[in-house]
């Protein structure tokens, strides 16, 4: 019988939307139950490329729209033998925002057309956004935590940092919820964004300790049960 690997999960969410407190939750959840565990954070801010991103969100440093998306991916491929290495050892790897936030962030990102002032424009075509990444560790499932720009509102508003706007904030999820389609597994698996990735809306819009609840109740098989098949790539 082949050795098992541990599964990769994401979780992706949009500001206000509970997903680091959920993140921690979770991560809780797996030590409780006795399961090896690794918590990433993307951007991860503590490496040379990490710290440019940091600069870069707080405004302290101004960077191209194309150069800050591909330190987005690199910040990620920084990671990629090191999750593969840890899912191989049983270890199963929670990641806060992974690859569709880079995706759903920098193609939310518009302006004003030429031609037609009144109407705004993608800065980044969807396709050129998407292609750093191909190639990158595929999660076993992403946990979408999903709530209203209202909703989000009333929790008390964005914070400081260059995207926290509500016009960006409804972009990003409407780019969310089509890299769902993209990811949904109604869709034949080759024509799928990520093939092997389960796509998962959890409403965050509920109580904390039910969306807790409806968290575990997604991921508690696969990460009890292990996977045979290798990462997705
Ligand atoms: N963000 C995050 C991106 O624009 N691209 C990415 O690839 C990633 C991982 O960075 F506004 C954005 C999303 C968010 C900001 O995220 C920092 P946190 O979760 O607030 O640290």
């Amino acid at each position: 019988m082949g050795s098992k690997r541990a599964p990769f999960i994401v979780i992706e969410g949009l500001d206000r939307s509970g997903k680091t407190t959920q993140t921690a939750l979770l991560q809780g959840r797996l030590e409780r139950e006795g399961i090896p565990n690794k918590l990433l954070k993307f951007p991860d801010r503590t490496t040379t490329i990490g710290q440019m991103i940091d600069s870069y969100l707080k405004s302290a440093s101004e960077l191209d729209d194309h150069v800050i998306h591909l330190l987005f991916s690199a910040n990620r491929w920084e990671l990629a033998s090191t999750i593969e290495k840890l899912l191989a050892e049983g270890v199963t790897v929670i990641a806060d925002r992974y690859a569709f936030s880079g995706i759903a962030f920098s193609a939310s990102k518009v302006e004003s057309s030429a031609s037609d002032p009144g109407t705004t424009i993608p800065k980044l075509p969807f396709e050129w956004c998407r292609a750093p990444d191909i190639g990158l560790p595929a999660p076993d499932e992403v946990l979408f935590l999903d709530i209203a720009p209202e909703q989000a509102r009333l929790r008390g508003g964005y914070g400081e940092e260059r995207y926290e706007k509500e016009e960006m904030q409804a972009r990003v999820r409407q780019v969310f919820q089509h890299l769902g389609e993209e990811t949904s597994s109604e869709k034949p698996q080759s024509e799928r964004l990520a093939p092997g990735t389960k796509w998962t809306v959890i409403d965050a819009g509920k109580e904390r300790d039910a969306v807790a609840e409806n968290m575990w109740a997604s991921v508690q098989s696969l990460v009890r049960g292990g996977l045979t098949q290798p990462v997705w790539k």
